[in-house]
């Protein structure tokens, strides 16, 4: 059975309201959610929220038979630990949520680690916390050996996150290879990616005509996955990757990041918008993405901003949230990924953004396996035979071509 939770926001009078996008990130945990209480302002460091809203909080665990209460702010371990006294119901944050999703979805021995590492960082400053708070009695003290209980243990998870840094920097020197590599074939790279939920997956299937995992809760994709297609003849690889979401805690933020790491190396970014949500919503994640997207450093020139889920709007809607979009500055297509709507469009926006698209004319011999290495990296434009050899005319990437067409002493002719 699903356990019942409430979730619990503090914010002060500007801050947003984000009880919404909790809710959906409790659920994805398969939480179900009996109630929502927003409080503003009103911090006491005993709590977080002030003692009222906690006296507020145990009459509504009560009636509503509640398992657990979670916090969209970061809890203090004091705070935690009062709470959970004083309520008699466990109580996480928004940071353990996550990490309890992660945790769930982690498909790749890389997302594994991160999760673990971000778990064991966060309760390194839990430890450090708790031992502060006995020494100057705010919390109850050890029994007996209790003190070099929590030294060793402290030990312990120091020492493990030192390994879990040397495996991942291993990971990732392996990784970084294979995307040179990947770079130095002919195939052009383009990443999707956006806001959880936007319809990356979706749009990945449509491609690839695969099914990977896709049930509609955030973060449904974790790890990356990487699809060979050809798009109008190009080919090229397409890459989906784990979703966005506003302010992520800082301790998750290199998990998150490394993941997105597969964008640096794309030719083309489709970010994918929902924008079958009202003007402020689509707003609100599509400038959290862009965010995302300044801080890896990314070219806003390689972007095609993909507004999807048109099928569930009207067109007066539509129109009104493209000129919306259109005020970014970045190209916009519109498409419904599910219904299979604009996609042609936006296939031809993809293609107009491959950078280094190269034409060449070249001759090889008949029955030779070249012909094979260039159509599955190459776009073959014309195909012919002339005196027992093949004459083709191709586009890719210049790197490529140049460094075959070398290797194998082809004599090509640029066009
Ligand atoms: N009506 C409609 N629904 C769509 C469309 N595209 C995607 N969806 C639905 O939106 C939900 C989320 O889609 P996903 O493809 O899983 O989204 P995602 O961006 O991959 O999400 P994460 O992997 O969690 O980041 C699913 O229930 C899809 O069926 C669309 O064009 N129209
Ligand atoms: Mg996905």
């Amino acid at each position: 059975m699903e356990k019942r939770v409430i979730i619990v926001q503090r914010k002060e009078r500007f801050e947003k309201n984000l009880l919404g996008e909790l809710k959906e990130l409790a659920e994805a945990a398969g939480y179900s959610v009996v109630m929502s209480v927003l409080q503003t302002r009103g911090y006491s460091s005993t709590y977080n929220i002030g003692r009222g809203k906690v006296l507020e909080l145990k009459k509504l665990i009560k009636e509503y038979n509640v398992d657990k209460v979670i916090f969209f702010n970061e809890l203090k371990p004091g705070q935690e630990y009062n709470l959970q006294k004083e309520l008699g119901v466990e109580v996480i944050d928004r940071f353990e949520l996550i990490l309890e999703i992660f945790a769930s979805r982690a498909g790749s021995r890389e997302a594994k680690l991160q999760i673990e590492l971000a778990r064991l960082k966060r309760e390194l400053s839990m430890i450090r916390e708790y031992i502060h708070l006995v020494k100057t009695g705010e919390l109850p003290g050890f029994m007996g050996g209790g003190r070099y209980a929590i030294d060793a243990y402290y030990r312990h998870v120091t020492k493990r996150i030192a390994l879990i840094e040397k495996r991942l920097e291993k990971i990732r020197r392996i990784k970084s290879h294979r995307w040179e590599r990947r770079n130095y074939t002919g195939l052009y790279s383009v990443s999707l990616t956006g806001y959880t939920g936007a319809g990356k997956t979706t749009l990945f299937n449509v491609f690839t005509r695969l099914n990977e995992f896709s049930d509609g809760r955030p973060f449904a994709t974790l790890s990356p996955k990487v699809r060979r297609i050809k798009i109008k003849g190009r080919p090229l690889l397409l890459s989906d990757t784990i979703g966005f979401i506003d302010s992520l805690p800082r301790l998750l933020l290199d998990a998150f990041y490394t993941t997105l790491g597969e964008l640096l190396y794309s030719d083309v970014i489709l970010l994918v918008v929902d924008i079958s949500e009202k003007i402020g919503e689509v707003k609100r994640k599509l400038e959290a993405s862009f965010e995302i997207l300044s801080k890896l450093s990314i070219s806003f020139n390689n972007v095609i901003l993909v507004a999807n889920k048109i099928d569930l709007i009207n067109l007066e809607d539509m129109k009104e949230k493209l000129r919306f979009l259109k005020e970014y500055g970045v190209d916009v297509v519109a498409v419904s990924a599910k219904k299979n709507v604009g996609l042609d469009l936006l296939e031809d926006k993809i293609i107009s953004k491959l950078p280094r698209y190269n034409r060449y004319k070249l001759i090889i011999p008949r029955n030779s396996s070249f012909l094979e290495k260039i159509v599955s990296n190459c776009y073959v434009k014309d195909i012919n035979v002339l005196n027992g050899k093949i004459v083709l005319e191709i586009e890719g990437k210049r790197d490529w071509i140049e460094k075959f067409a070398r290797k194998n002493r082809i004599v090509l002719f640029s066009r």
